[in-house]
């Protein structure tokens, strides 16, 4: 089953000029990029964006993170693309990734973790939809998918 996921090139991402190269492994692996946009976080998408976190310490912080510059965001299609993308960009703490995950190979600390990505397809839709209009998700074969998968 085709799943829809949300992933996010986070402020220190987009500053290093590290969009290429996380949007070149998305590519490779065989997901499907259905929509994409630049654009700077306001405080109020953050913190509902990062809801589950308001009580923690490291809130405020957070939400100064993913505000203070531009971010990437997109819409990703692919079969199970909400663990694959979560396999791909690593453990959330880049201490942690491996070696070949986005985080394991580009970041060093937790609070500049270049990426985020939703850690279900319930949460992926709740995501999308405050960057998304139903419009701006678009529908196209690419022409690799007959051999990506066997059906
Ligand atoms: P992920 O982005 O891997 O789903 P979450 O949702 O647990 O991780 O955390 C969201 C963001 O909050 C992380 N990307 C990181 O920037 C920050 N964060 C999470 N846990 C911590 C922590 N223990 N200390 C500081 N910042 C944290």
């Amino acid at each position: 089953m085709i799943e829809r996921s949300f992933l996010m090139i986070k402020p220190d991402g987009v500053v290093r000029g590290l969009c290429g190269e996380v949007i070149s492994r998305l590519e490779k692996k065989g997901l499907k990029i259905v929509a994409m946009k630049m654009i700077q976080v306001t405080r109020e998408i953050a913190e509902k964006q990062y809801e589950i976190h308001r009580e923690k310490e490291f809130f405020k912080s957070l939400i100064n993170y993913v505000t203070s510059a531009p971010s990437l965001v997109m819409v990703i299609d692919g079969k199970e693309a909400v663990k694959v993308i979560r396999n791909l960009i690593g453990a959330t703490n880049p201490v942690e990734a491996n070696s070949g995950t986005i985080r394991g190979d580009f970041a060093m600390f937790i609070e500049r973790n270049i990426v985020h990505a939703a850690d279900s397809p319930e949460n992926a839709i709740k995501e999308l939809s405050l960057y998304f209009s139903e419009e701006e998700i678009l529908s196209y074969k690419k022409v690799d998918e007959d051999w990506l998968y066997s059906e």
